[in-house]
C-alpha cells in the first residue's frame, strides 16, 4: 500500500485539518475467469497492493479530490449529475452517486488518494478505488450502516452506470471481503462464499505483469458478456450457469462459431473451478496448476482475450516446469498468475524476464503475491 506519510504530506499541501485514512486492495484470482457475470463460481483473494485515501468531511456541498499518482485535482458539487471529464475521477463521482441512490446522505469532503496496484494489469485497480471510497463514505456518513456486499454492489454499479464496463461482482467482492492468508470461493448466483486458507507448502504464487495495457472500457469485455447472454437466452436459461455442455451441443447449429466457443469456455471453466476446489482439499497443487493451464488455453483459443505477450509468458512458464500459469482478470494484456515450485522460483523469474525483454523490448514485472485483508479504516 502507498506510504501513509506520503498521503499525509499531500493532504496537508492541498487541504486543512486532519483526516481519516482508508484503504482497499486489488485482487488475484486463482481460477474462475469470466464466470462471475454468468452466475458461476470465482476463486479470488485480496492482495497487499491497493488504493489508500485520506478523507475528511468539509462541511460544504463540494467534493475536492487530489489524485497523487496523476498529480491532478478535481472538484464538483455533491448534487451534480454531470460526470467529471477525466475518466479517472468518474470512479469516485460514480461511487458518490450510487451511495446517494442507496439512501446515504453523503456531504462534501476533501480527499487525497493514491496507490500501488498496477493500473490496467488485471489486478482490479478500479475496484480498489471504488471500494476504498465506498467503504470510507459508508464509515464517515452512515456509521457503517451498509454491509460489505452492498458496498461491493455499489462499486459494480459504478462500473455499469458511470464507466460503461458491464463487469461481474468478483473484483469488488474480493476487495471488500478479503482476509489475510485466505482465498475466497464465491457463488456469484447465491452470493454465498467461504474462505479457503491458502498455504501451498512448497509453492508460491507470483503474478507477472506483461506491462501491456488492456482496456476494458469500450466493447471487447461487453461483447463477451453479450455472447454469453445470447447463448443462455437460446437455451431458455437466465445465465450460462444453467446451460450444460449437452445443451450447448444441441444448440450448436443455431449459434455462430464465435458464440459457441465463448459458451464452451465458460461451461468448461465452471467445471475447472470445482476441480480446483477438490484438488485443494487434497493439497494437490500440481492438479491446481494443470487446471490453470487449461483455463489459459480456453481464454486464448475460445474466449479470445489473450495476446502475444501473455501467451509468451505462459509458454515460458510451461517450458520452465512451472506448475500452473494463465492470463488473469478481464484480459487483453495485463498479468499472468503463476503457481511455481519453490525450487525453480528464482531461476524461472530470472529467465522469463530476460527472454521477455529480448523478445518484445519491454520489461515484464514479477509481483510476488501476498494474500491480504479487504477494505478497512487504518486511522
Ligand atoms: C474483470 C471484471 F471486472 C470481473 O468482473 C471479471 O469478469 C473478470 O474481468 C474476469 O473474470 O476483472
Amino acid at each position: 500500500m502507498i506510504d501513509s506519510a506520503r498521503l499525509k504530506q499531500a493532504f496537508s499541501r492541498h487541504f486543512n485539518g486532519s483526516a481519516s485514512l482508508f484503504s482497499a486492495p486489488g485482487r488475484i484470482n486463482l481460477i474462475g475467469e469470466h464466470t462471475d457475470y454468468n452466475d458461476g463460481f470465482v476463486f479470488p483473494g485480496a492482495i497487499d497492493l491497493g488504493i489508500s485515501a485520506m478523507i475528511t468531511p468539509n462541511g460544504s456541498k463540494t467534493v475536492n479530490l487530489y489524485a497523487i499518482d496523476m498529480d491532478q485535482s478535481c472538484s464538483f458539487d455533491i448534487e451534480s449529475v454531470t460526470p467529471p471529464e477525466s475518466v479517472h475521477f468518474r470512479y469516485v463521482f460514480g461511487v458518490i452517486r450510487e451511495m446517494i441512490a442507496a439512501g446515504i446522505d453523503v456531504q462534501g469532503f476533501d480527499a487525497v488518494y493514491g496507490g500501488d496496484v498496477p493500473l490496467g494489469a488485471g489486478m482490479s485497480s478500479s475496484a480498489a478505488l471504488e471500494c476504498c471510497f465506498a467503504y470510507a463514505l459508508n464509515d464517515l456518513f452512515a456509521q457503517g450502516r451498509l454491509d460489505r456486499m452492498t458496498l461491493a454492489r455499489i462499486g459494480q454499479a459504478t462500473e455499469h452506470k458511470h464507466i460503461g464496463v458491464m463487469c461481474g461482482i468478483m473484483d469488488q467482492f474480493a476487495s471488500m471481503h478479503g482476509k489475510a492468508g485466505s482465498l475466497l470461493r464465491l457463488d456469484c448466483r447465491s452470493g454465498e462464499f467461504s474462505y479457503f486458507p491458502w498455504h501451498p507448502d512448497g509453492y508460491r504464487l507470483v503474478a507477472i505483469n506483461s506491462c501491456v495495457k488492456h482496456e476494458l472500457i469500450g466493447s471487447p469485455y461487453n461483447d463477451r458478456r453479450a455472447s454469453c447472454h445470447r447463448v443462455a437466452t437460446l437455451a431458455g436459461a437466465e445465465t450460462l450457469r444453467d446451460c450444460s455442455r449437452q445443451t450447448l451441443e444441441l444448440l450448436r447449429p443455431q449459434l455462430s462459431d464465435e458464440d459457441y466457443r465463448r459458451a464452451l469456455y465458460v461451461i468448461g471453466e465452471e467445471q475447472r473451478v470445482l476441480a480446483v476446489c477438490d484438488a485443494l482439499e487434497k493439497d494437490d497443487y500440481e492438479e491446481v496448476g494443470r487446471q490453470m493451464y487449461l483455463t489459459h488455453q480456453g481464454l486464448k483459443e475460445d474466449y479470445e482475450v489473450s495476446c502475444d505477450e501473455i501467451d509468451f509468458l505462459v509458454d515460458q512458464a510451461r517450458e520452465a516446469g512451472v506448475s500452473g500459469s494463465r492470463i488473469m482478470g478481464g484480459g487483453f494484456g495485463g498479468c499472468t498468475i503463476n503457481l511455481v515450485r519453490n525450487d525453480i522460483y528464482d531461476t524461472f523469474l530470472e529467465k522469463v524476464q530476460q527472454d521477455y525483454l529480448s523478445h518484445f523490448g519491454i520489461e515484464c514485472k514479477p509481483i510476488p503475491i501476498v494474500i491480504s485483508d479487504g477494505a478497512r479504516r487504518l486511522q
